[in-house]
């Protein structure tokens, strides 16, 4: 028996360092490593039995061909070699008739390690196929912080210990950032005042002192009201600003006078008292922590409303006192090279890129030119996850669609596929990670063997490009040979000097934070820019969601369960037990349309429909209807939450709207 050391390789923000029990080459137990600055000794419940996935019975063991009809779940195994052939000849088949573009890869953050993760680019790259936009889930919120920050390094979640006002604004924290909690526990310790801003009652939101219920999309027109009051109030750090900050007086003068707290109280809900104190308690503390979530910026005006609530935390000085400071995304992924991988030099000039989000457009458009003859998907379940399922559904049925998919478990997308490849989980490859949500990078060791004949992403896309005559010596390398460049790259990629020799041994390493950064505005003017002249408009204001002018009575809220991720994690029986597609709904809503908790009911809209589980709460406020997760389709009754949600992408950064759509809800 043997304790390893890895990390974790979900698309979360905490990526934990893990304490492996292998026995006889299984892992039998898994653990928090407490050696790990931001894990501290404890897991969440889909990784405290992460073997559970590694050795789950779904695990897909080999190669399978489809014999059924697509998406019947008929398949018949074969050997690597059959595997490797069938693709490659359709490919070049594929090439000679409609040109390389005709095939799509589709892949996104099942594995976060800096290898397997983008070690499908080159190939297709190398290919000429279609390339792929990854903006599935938070470009908006990134591009709204940059207008403001530029480059500036967000601020490491330690340093909210010694804040005194914590703002969890859309951060479904005990969900999604669990291990956060431990650095905000330590801070309400010393005193600090907790404040959670959401669209609905989250566990997070109970955990907060204060709760602060907001209309879905409208909290760029809270954030301009907060700036409204605190100017009017003196509220705002106004040596700070003439020192650091750019645009506050045409802010002022400009957009501001409109946004009046009866205005604002309008948009948003928030009622006019509660408004003006947060506005009071925000300017008055000392130094203001800020988390931000990705649920605002899912909107059509989402990179918009990241900007607003940048600007808002700015004028309060936070980033000059200890304590303060904002955090978005943390950006541990500078830590490496990424292009060691990635080989953005190997893409063919003026080739066509794909928005993943409009997968289900893309599919079904008839002339689209090349039409995708052949989709590639690694690492992610657009079938479930992708929005407009329906449509994505009806381009994965195509005949003429040559689907391949690799992965771990029979996914609702491996339903559809012709060729599926079984894919190695994270204690059976070699990689090394980074965070979004702190600054702790940790290199990932195989612990195990393979299971069954699975392979990583690396080594199929290997296998792959010899099939397909690529000769580049690039395509030879081994992952451990990527590893030793990504640990090099560190020398040139991060600031100051990161600790390779513990990199090197599995161990998590902080990432060495320069001296007062908090105070490196790294942006054009070296100043915040409230005003961004390279922008339009350079001035940050409100506009509405799409959702405000669409049909329906609720705005539909979609966000994470903390039983699953994603869609990962639907192999696990006891985490997919119990009440999984519930709609939540307010009191007073369901007593107007006649329903009552445990009623089955319908949500739809022009896109689709699907059916739920009610309960009815105050937890969810008047008008908006929530439910969590995104479940596999074989735990729902006709569809998961996907078919009701949109194609449409954000202001800036294409990204994704999940959150801005309407629906309709009736008894089924
Ligand atoms: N357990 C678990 N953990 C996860 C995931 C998961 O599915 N399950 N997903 C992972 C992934 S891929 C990501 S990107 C992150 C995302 O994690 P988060 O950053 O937490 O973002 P969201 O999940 O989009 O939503 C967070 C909260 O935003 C709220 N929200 C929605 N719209 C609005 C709005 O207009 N205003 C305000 N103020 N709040 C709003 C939602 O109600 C929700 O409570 O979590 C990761 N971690
Ligand atoms: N309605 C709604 N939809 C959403 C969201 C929402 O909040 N609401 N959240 C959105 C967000 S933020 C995101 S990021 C996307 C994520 O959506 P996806 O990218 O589809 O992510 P997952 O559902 O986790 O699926 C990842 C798949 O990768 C597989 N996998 C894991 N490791 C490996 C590996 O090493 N190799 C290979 N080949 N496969 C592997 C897993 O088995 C899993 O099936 O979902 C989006 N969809
Ligand atoms: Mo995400």
């Amino acid at each position: 028996m043997e304790i390893k050391k890895t990390a974790c390789p979900y698309d979360c923000p905490d990526c934990c360092g893990l304490l492996v029990t292998v026995e006889n080459g299984k892992a039998v137990k898994v653990a928090g490593d407490p050696e790990h600055p931001f894990t501290r000794g404890t897991l969440c419940p889909k990784m405290a039995h992460y073997e559970r996935t590694v050795h789950s019975p779904r695990r897909l063991t080999t190669p399978l061909k489809r014999v059924g009809a697509k998406g019947s779940g008929e398949f018949t195994p074969i050997s690597w070699e059959e595997a490797v052939a069938a693709i490659a000849a359709k490919w070049q088949a594929i090439i000679k008739v409609y040109g390389a573009e005709a095939i799509l890869p589709y892949s996104y953050a099942g594995t976060m390690g800096t290898l397997q993760y983008s070690a499908g680019h080159a190939l297709f790259f190398a290919l000429g196929a279609s390339s792929l936009d990854r903006t599935i889930c938070a470009p908006a919120k990134a591009q709204g912080f940059r207008a403001v920050m530029g480059a500036t390094l967000p601020t490491a979640p330690q340093e909210a210990q010694h804040s005194d006002f914590i703002l969890l604004w859309s951060i479904s924290m005990l969900a999604t950032d669990i291990h956060f909690k431990h650095d905000v526990d330590i801070a309400r310790k010393r005193g600090a005042r907790i404040v959670c801003i959401d669209t609905y009652a989250t566990r997070t939101a109970a955990y907060a002192d204060e709760f602060i219920c907001v209309k879905p999309g409208t909290d760029g027109a809270l954030a301009l009201g907060l700036m409204h009051i605190m100017a009017r109030e003196g509220l705002v750090d106004e040596a700070f600003i003439a020192a650091y900050v750019q645009g506050w007086e045409e802010l002022k003068a400009e957009i501001l006078p409109r946004y009046t707290p009866a205005l604002v109280s309008r948009i948003t809900g928030v009622d006019g008292k509660v408004l003006t104190e947060l506005a009071q308690s925000l300017g008055r503390a000392r130094a203001p922590f800020l988390r931000l979530g990705s649920g605002q910026s899912r909107y059509g005006n989402g990179a918009m409303t990241s900007r607003l609530i940048t600007c808002l935390l700015a004028v309060t000085g936070a980033y000059a006192r200890p304590g303060g400071g904002m955090l978005t995304s943390a950006a541990g992924s500078n830590a490496f090279d990424k292009d060691i991988i990635r080989r953005p030099d190997m893409e063919k000039p003026g080739v066509r890129h794909i928005n993943m989000i409009k997968l289900g457009d893309v599919l079904t458009d008839k002339d689209l030119q090349p039409q995708v003859k052949s989709l590639f998907v690694y690492s992610s379940n657009p079938a479930c996850t992708a929005p407009d399922q329906n449509k994505v559904l009806a381009g994965l049925a195509r005949e003429d669609l040559f689907t391949v998919v690799h992965e771990r478990f029979m996914t609702d997308t491996a339903l559809y596929a012709d060729i599926v490849l079984p894919a190695t989980t994270s204690l059976e490859h070699e990689d090394i990670y980074y965070s979004y949500g702190q600054y702790v990078i940790q290199r990932g060791q195989a612990v195990i063997p393979p299971v069954g004949e699975s392979k990583s992403n690396w080594q199929v896309m290997q296998l792959l490009a010899k099939a397909m005559g690529l000769t580049d010596e690039f395509f030879a390398r081994q992952e451990k040979d990527f590893i030793a460049a990504f640990m090099d790259s560190t020398k040139t990629a991060w600031p100051l000097p990161v600790d390779r020799e513990r990199l090197a041994a599995g161990e998590p390493v902080a990432l060495p934070l320069p001296a007062a950064y908090k105070m490196q505005f790294k942006t054009p003017s070296g100043k915040i820019e409230i005003l961004n002249p390279q922008l339009t408009p350079p001035l940050p204001d409100y506009f509405p969601a799409y959702s405000e002018a669409d049909d329906g009575e609720f705005v539909l809220i979609n966000s994470p369960d903390a039983r699953i991720l994603d869609s990962s994690f639907n192999e696990r029986e006891e985490l997919t037990r119990g009440n999984i597609m519930t709609l939540l709904l307010n009191p007073v809503d369901a007593q107007r349309l006649g329903l009552k908790t445990g009623d089955r009911v319908r949500g739809k809209n022009a896109r689709g429909q699907a059916e739920f589980t009610l309960q009815v709460t105050d937890k969810a406020a008047c008008g908006t209807a929530v439910s969590e997760g995104v479940w596999w389709q074989e735990y729902t009754r006709g569809g998961n939450i996907n078919r009701l949600t949109s194609q449409r992408t954000t202001d800036k950064g294409a990204g994704s709207t999940f959150y801005d759509v309407r629906i309709d809800i009736e008894r089924v």
